[in-house]
């Protein structure tokens, strides 16, 4: 009677001495790899995010490799914008294609041959 009372009680300490004694041993050491792994995992996260502004498409011109956007905040490397509608010229005109005016996307820039120049684009579904 007394046995059957006690047995769970038994078995959840162990379990719970178990589950300590593993904490102990993987200590400090474990603890500071999972704290650097978090750290690396947002820093890559807003590395991205930083990079890429937001934008809605004005007008596209592909033969003169250039793209009206009205844009959200851009910080780059060399570049740091408050939101405005402005022409970018862009490295390659094939970032253009299938891009028309009402889009909206996603874009790096940076200051390239005194140049405001899109180097990546996406639009946005
Ligand atoms: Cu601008």
């Amino acid at each position: 009677m007394t046995t059957s009372l006690l047995r769970p009680f038994t078995v959840l300490s162990l379990v719970l001495i178990a589950f300590a004694a593993t904490a102990q041993q993987q200590g400090s050491g474990k603890a500071t790899d999972i704290a650097d792994i978090k750290v690396n995992r947002l820093e890559a996260k807003s590395a991205t995010s930083a990079s890429m502004a937001d934008g809605e498409v004005e007008d596209v011109d592909i033969e003169s490799k250039s793209i009206v956007l009205k844009h959200g905040p851009i910080k780059s490397k060399t570049i740091e914008m408050e939101p405005m509608t402005m022409p970018f010229a862009v490295t390659d005109a094939k970032l253009l294609s299938g891009v028309k005016a009402g889009d909206k996307v996603k874009f790096s820039a940076e200051y390239i041959n005194d140049e405001v120049t899109i180097t990546s684009l996406k639009v946005r579904k």
